[in-house]
């Protein structure tokens, strides 16, 4: 066999080197161009929550496909907090300390505060589906759980607590495998529905049947300059002593979707003293004295 001659070698090399060089040279103008840096701060947040699958070994659907999570201001601060769903033992018996789900609070700058307790949304069945949204119109954001058993649906105490009224609502199916869950208003009669999916049967449809409560808004974004829906928009409505804050997500819940429209609930306020959308981007639009229990359309650029 022929061997390569020294200058064959030395072609070669060169040609490697060079080639090195433009690989770095081209990573390093990528990462410098790079409209995107990420930097992992949970550790410093506080947020110590890790989801329990159920841990059998058994490699059951509900312990790979983790769950869902829910971001919302329950407390009214104008924060959005951070409510995270938890597994459950699935064969051994409960343990004293069962996991739970957790809710932490936002401090600003990046700081939680685990309020699970205070809170009393520790729910112990096995999460996989959320759904925030104000079922009862009285201006706060409600909790509806699709677990692996039995859902639950609390409702917000205006006051950082919330209380288990699934028994009350006639809810509790037991025994569905639940995941996706939707919390809209499905015959734009102005109070919240709820879709469930469970798995291998058919879904269930939660009609809101609840006498009329509070007044309430509905908005809906079409942005311009930052994305058609307003997805990463946040919305603060302003109704006397009332002040709401809500964001439009690009999903929501456990792999699930239903559109960007946002539901406020009035309680007794008649009118809204003025809508502010703070488009990604930085650009604010603001519309004042709007009437209540209506869908409002806002484009962005349209009330600078
Ligand atoms: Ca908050
Ligand atoms: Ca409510
Ligand atoms: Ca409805
Ligand atoms: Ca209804």
């Amino acid at each position: 066999m022929m061997q390569p001659s020294p200058l064959g070698r030395r072609v070669t090399l060169c040609w490697l080197v060079s080639l090195l060089w433009s690989a770095v040279v081209l990573n390093a103008r990528l990462c410098a161009k790079s409209p995107i840096q990420l930097t992992d701060v949970t550790e410093a947040t506080g947020i110590a929550f890790r989801h329990t699958d159920g841990g059998t070994g058994q490699r059951y659907i509900v312990e790979t496909v983790s769950a869902g999570l829910a971001l919302f201001d329950y407390d009214g601060d104008g924060d959005i907090d951070i409510y995270f769903l938890n597994g459950a033992a699935l064969e051994a018996p409960q343990s004293d300390t069962p996991p739970r789900n957790r809710l932490y609070r936002n401090e600003g700058d990046w700081r939680f505060t685990d309020v699970t307790d205070a809170s009393g949304l520790g729910d112990t069945g096995y999460g996989l589906g959320i759904a925030v949204a104000d079922y009862d119109n009285d201006g706060d954001p409600d909790v509806y759980l699709n677990n692996y058993g039995v859902n639950v649906l609390y409702r917000n105490n205006a006051d950082g607590t919330f209380v288990d009224v699934t028994k009350d609502a006639g809810l509790g199916q037991a025994h569905r495998v639940g995941a996706g869950a939707c919390f809209l208003d499905l015959d734009n009669d102005g109070d919240i529905d709820v879709v469930v999916l469970n798995s291998r049967r058919e879904p269930t449809l939660l009609r809101n049947d609840s006498p009329a409560g509070g007044h309430w808004l509905q908005i809906e974004l079409q942005g311009d300059r930052s994305n058609r829906d307003g997805i990463g928009a946040r919305v603060i409505v302003k109704a006397g002593d009332l002040q709401l804050t809500d964001e439009v997500h690009s999903g929501r819940g456990y792999q699930s979707h239903y559109g960007t429209r946002l539901h406020f609930g009035l309680g007794r306020h008649l009118r809204v003293d003025w809508v502010e959308v703070h488009w990604l981007g930085g650009s604010v639009d603001r519309l004042k004295d709007i009437a209540a229990d209506r869908l409002i359309h806002m484009t962005e650029g349209q009330a600078r």
